[in-house]
């Protein structure tokens, strides 16, 4: 359905969603580097906030554009993106293109696009790309973003997302001649002093509660202050609190603004946090999930712990 599209598009824009990640990074880089190889008559541009250093050997990313430019697009590509509005600064860019797809897995996408390629049970955008692209056109420099994203929304082929096809794909860009070994610990594992700071601290005021099923730490708006830190530093605290023994449901929220809280949620195979995030007007995967919360902290983290509370005593149904 992707090629189909651009078959007729002259000009093309290519978005993903807001603070994007390897997943959202990889899928928008390796569609804008087929484009430019392989249809280089077409006019692309490609729109996303500001990616993290370590994509930037990525082909192609000194081109990503920041801004929105003032033209109707033939077409539009969002990739990795639930909603329109998850595109940010370039969803006006998508709400006036003449046609428009939407390639995603996130569980809360409703096919916002004209067409759309939509697998929940993907283990990433990028795999789904891979499936849209004509195989013996994936070039290395392709390959390498589409293995990113896979490596990053996998956890390095760990979550169960994971399929014998994820492999069979992954196995097919490696054979490309990329550098898998440093993909994967330059863009995944390497963590900045500070980082590594912020998640010793996060560790070390976590505090359990519903019977040591869930964690919870926060970091404040003053602590990143005093680090230097930007919300890309608390990447992997979620995950590293999840990995408890004996916690299901791991809940991290960092202050963005007085009284305002960004929650990050992961889970076991048991509680779906997708739903209590959408319950709190936020949105996400099964066992990954997002949303903002106002509010006295101490509340917010109430207001979870009930509907958490509620999830686990489904699940045991
Ligand atoms: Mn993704």
């Amino acid at each position: 359905m992707l090629l189909k599209a651009l078959e007729h598009a002259r000009t093309v824009a290519i978005g993903g969603h807001m603070r994007p990640d390897g997943d959202c990074t990889g899928s928008c880089m390796g569609v804008y580097n087929y484009i430019r190889t392989w249809y280089p008559e077409k006019d692309v541009d490609v729109y996303l906030e500001d990616i993290p250093e370590s994509f930037h050997f990525l082909k192609g990313t000194e081109e990503i554009s920041h801004v929105l430019k003032n033209r109707t697009y033939d077409l539009f590509i969002s990739l990795d993106c639930g909603d329109a509005g998850r595109l940010g600064f370039a969803e006006a860019a998508f709400l006036k293109a003449k046609d428009t797809v939407s390639i995603d897995h996130h569980i809360s996408n409703p096919g916002f696009g004209k067409s759309n390629y939509i697998k929940p049970d993907a283990s990433s955008t990028s795999e789904l790309v891979y499936e849209l692209l004509e195989k013996e056109k994936i070039t290395k420099e392709i390959a390498e973003c589409l293995y990113l994203g896979i490596v990053h929304d996998t956890g390095v082929f760990q979550y169960t997302c994971t399929s014998p096809e994820t492999m069979v794909v992954a196995a097919d860009l490696m054979s490309k001649g990329i550098d898998y070994s440093r993909i994967v610990t330059d863009t995944y594992y390497e963590k900045t002093y500070v980082q590594n700071q912020l998640l010793g601290k996060a560790l070390l005021e976590s505090a359990l509660f519903l019977d040591g099923q869930c964690i919870v730490s926060s970091v404040s708006r003053k602590t990143m202050d005093f680090y230097g830190a930007t919300p890309k530093d608390l990447e992997g605290i979620v995950s590293q609190l999840r990995v408890t023994k004996g916690v299901k449901v791991a809940v991290f929220l960092y202050e963005t603004e007085e009284q305002e809280y960004k929650v990050s949620l992961r889970s076991d195979s048991e509680v779906d946090v997708s739903r209590i995030a959408s319950y709190f007007g936020g949105g996400g995967h099964k066992k990954a999930a997002g949303l903002t919360m106002k509010g006295d902290l101490q509340d917010i983290i109430h207001s979870l712990s009930e509907q958490i509370k509620l999830a686990l005593s489904e699940g045991q149904d």
